[in-house]
């Protein structure tokens, strides 16, 4: 491959565990994403979403004097397309992980998936609800769970294909949105189907006005957001356990020198939580033993490392652009992965060690790569080929390079336990937060979440917008692989509150007991974060919809097409979201730049932007959440008035004067 100009390995990342990995990469020469994304020059036509190849009269590409294609399409009307089709594979990509899931907990009801079961009942009355399923019999008698969890996995499966009547789970937006997708009409009537008409409106000779092609756009994410993810994280809080704070690590220092390293890789919990349960085995232990290990280390990359640290603490070994560098570690025995997020470069790379890749989705197969093929039927038997593959792979393990860098942190973070943690048992609400916002303490709220990108130099841009928000009062929330870059940078824990966070955010994390950065989960799970924006918006103080709380959504480092749809079903929800790292892939169409952010504003009221530089996209949420602050009536934010309310640590005070303890904690020196 031709090289351009070569970044160094401290110019590809921020994280030190990567940076040492790839020092090692090029040592070694061996070839990784980030040095491929030096050499391969993006094509800029695309890159602005100027270029439509969807016919053979084409590619035609609209720069210079030519802005219409052969059939006359438009830029506008190119752009739009170029990115209602992004949206809808993106849309497609988490839906269809909601209906695996929907269809586990169905073959578990009927007795097909023995393996698996409900493991939180309460979670299912509660979704049991929301789907119109009854819970008890005419007699007014619980129904056994089994019945129920059968008909709502067959409700479930009803919003991917309803033929008529209503989308449930629109019931879970506030009021006041629900009426605004009625009114534009973009509720959406079914998940699939809003989805291939989307896809059928961007065939040649069919849609070919802009506003129109992007609103079809809104109503496909929409059922994405509030369908097929939330469905997933739903069922898999049903099939899983719904997510409370426990403790883990995080990067590639949770590889162990002396047992067997099994990664978990992809999204999809079905797989990854038998995989675990095999690996804690005491006879898979044993017989890692018996091989010359000290067991079996279970870690994971991407989003099924976000699902399983929230549910089982299993450590996360890192995020998108580390799955190469994990295996250069030269001390991995297996690669397990499923669906999405998986790069082809780790088949190649991994032949150069002993490692194993594994594909075990019906959906997925990687030339090279082995293929067990996970059946729900005889998931724990699967589970345990794959581990015992992986320990027969112990003894051929060569020199390692282990990074010595982790950090701990507190995930688990679902709505439910927030809930929870801020009421109690009994007066589970968001109360508190609400509280919190309207008197200043907490400034308003960002939801960090989405890729990294090869690109941009990996975690830089996170790192930096976190701890500017945090200094800042800010409350982040995150998921993805956003989430394992901030858990990395030791964001994660409760004391993390004490050194970074500013005087009002810092008191509200002493006395709940919380990070200043929360970890709601995986990429599907941005639905947590909808379904508390929502709680906020009925609890009184902060408006009526979403669209009224001083909240920002952003993906600092996206490159997915999920992040597209992410990022449409928040604006189309209510929320300003900002998309980082580059100018976007609609740059080239001034028209549709409009439509996404004024336009969008005035349907919707959210709007999308594409901002490339860390500090201008730290700028606009501030400024956005002091406007909405302002237009709600609440006081300005003013960081003074904040870290004296007593909630201060006894070991903090011991350390400073007497009479500046009296002034820190009562504010009363000099009155
Ligand atoms: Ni989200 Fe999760 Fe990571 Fe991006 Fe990929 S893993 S679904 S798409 S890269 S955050």
């Amino acid at each position: 491959m031709a090289k351009k100009k070569a970044r160094t390995p401290e110019e590809s990342s921020w994280d030190r565990a990567s940076v040492a990995l790839l020092e090692r990469a090029c040592a070694i020469e061996m070839e990784t994403a980030f040095e491929r994304a030096d050499s391969i020059t993006p094509c800029p036509i695309g890159a602005d979403g100027l270029c439509c190849k969807n016919c053979s009269m084409g590619p035609c590409r609209l720069v210079g004097k030519t802005d219409r294609g052969v059939c006359g399409a438009t830029i506008a009307t190119v752009a739009a397309r170029n990115f209602a089709r992004a949206v809808t594979v993106g849309a497609a990509s988490h839906s269809d992980h909601g209906r695996d899931m929907a269809y586990t907990l169905l073959e578990a009801a009927e007795g097909h998936a023995p393996d698996y079961g409900v493991r939180d009942p309460y979670k299912l009355m509660e979704v049991a609800d929301f789907l119109d399923v009854p819970t008890k019999d005419e007699e007014g008698e619980r129904r056994p769970i089994n019945d129920i969890a059968r008909d709502v996995a067959l409700a479930a499966l009803g919003e991917f294909g309803k033929v008529r009547g209503e989308f449930y789970y629109r019931k879970r937006a506030p009021a006041k949105r629900q009426e605004i997708w009625e009114s534009l009409g973009i509720t959406p009537r079914n998940i699939d189907r809003e989805i291939v008409d989307l896809l059928h409106r961007t065939h040649i000779g069919n849609d070919q006005d802009a506003e129109h092609i992007l609103d079809q756009t809104l109503r496909c994410a929409l059922g994405d957001g509030w369908g097929g993810s939330m469905l997933g994280t739903d069922i898999s809080d049903i099939l899983f356990g719904t997510p409370a704070p426990v403790r883990s690590q995080a990067n590639l220092g949770v590889l162990s020198e002396d047992k067997v390293n099994i990664i978990i890789h992809g999204h999809e919990p079905t797989l990854s939580e038998m995989i675990v349960a095999a690996a804690m085995d005491p006879e898979m232990i044993e017989y890692a033993k018996s091989k010359g290990a000290k067991g079996i280390q279970m870690s994971g990359i991407c989003c099924t490392a976000n699902e399983t640290v929230m549910r089982q603490g299993v450590p996360l070994a890192g995020n998108f652009l580390q799955q190469e560098l994990a295996i250069l570690t030269g001390a991995v025995e297996a690669m397990v992965v499923d669906v999405q997020c998986i790069m082809q470069g780790i088949v190649p790379l991994a032949d150069k060690f002993h490692t194993e890749v594994i594909t075990t989705s019906r959906k997925v197969k990687i030339t090279g790569a082995t293929h067990i093929e996970f059946d729900e039927s005889k998931a724990l038997e699967i589970a345990k080929q794959i581990v015992r593959r992986a320990i027969d792979l112990f003894p051929k393990r060569g020199e390692t390079h282990i990074p010595e860098d982790h950090n701990p942190l507190v995930p688990g973070f679902s709505h439910e336990y927030i809930d929870y943690a801020l009421g109690g048992l009994y007066r589970g609400s968001l109360r508190p937060l609400n509280d919190a916002i309207m008197a200043g303490r907490i400034r308003g709220v960002v939801a960090n979440i989405g890729c990294n990108n090869a690109r941009v130099r990996h975690d830089e841009l996170f790192h930096h917008v976190v701890t500017e928000f945090l200094k800042n009062d800010i409350l982040v929330v995150e998921t993805g692989c956003g989430a394992i870059a901030s858990a990395k940078q030791g964001f994660m824990t409760p004391e993390a509150a004490l050194e970074v966070a500013g005087p009002g955010l810092r008191e509200v994390c002493e006395t709940v007991g919380m990070p200043p950065v929360l970890h709601m989960g995986s990429c599907v799970d941005n639905s947590r974060i909808l379904t508390v924006l929502a709680q906020m918006a009925t609890e009184g103080g902060l408006g009526e919809d979403i669209c009224d709380i001083p909240a920002v959504g952003m993906a600092p480092e996206w490159m997915s097409e999920k992040a597209l749809s992410i990022a449409t079903y928040c604006v189309a929800s209510g929320a300003y979201v900002i998309l980082g790292g580059s100018d976007g892939p609609v740059s080239g169409s001034e028209e549709v730049l409009r439509l996404m952010t004024e336009g969008w504003e005035e349907k919707v009221g959210g709007r999308l932007e594409f901002v490339e530089e860390a500090e201008e996209i730290v700028r606009r949420s501030i400024e956005h959440i002091d406007k909405k602050r302002a237009a709600l009536g609440l006081p300005e934010y003013d960081a003074s008035k904040w870290g004296r309310s007593g909630d201060r640590r006894m070991p903090d005070l011991l350390e400073i004067p007497f009479e500046e303890r009296i002034e820190a904690v009562y504010g009363l020196a000099g009155k």
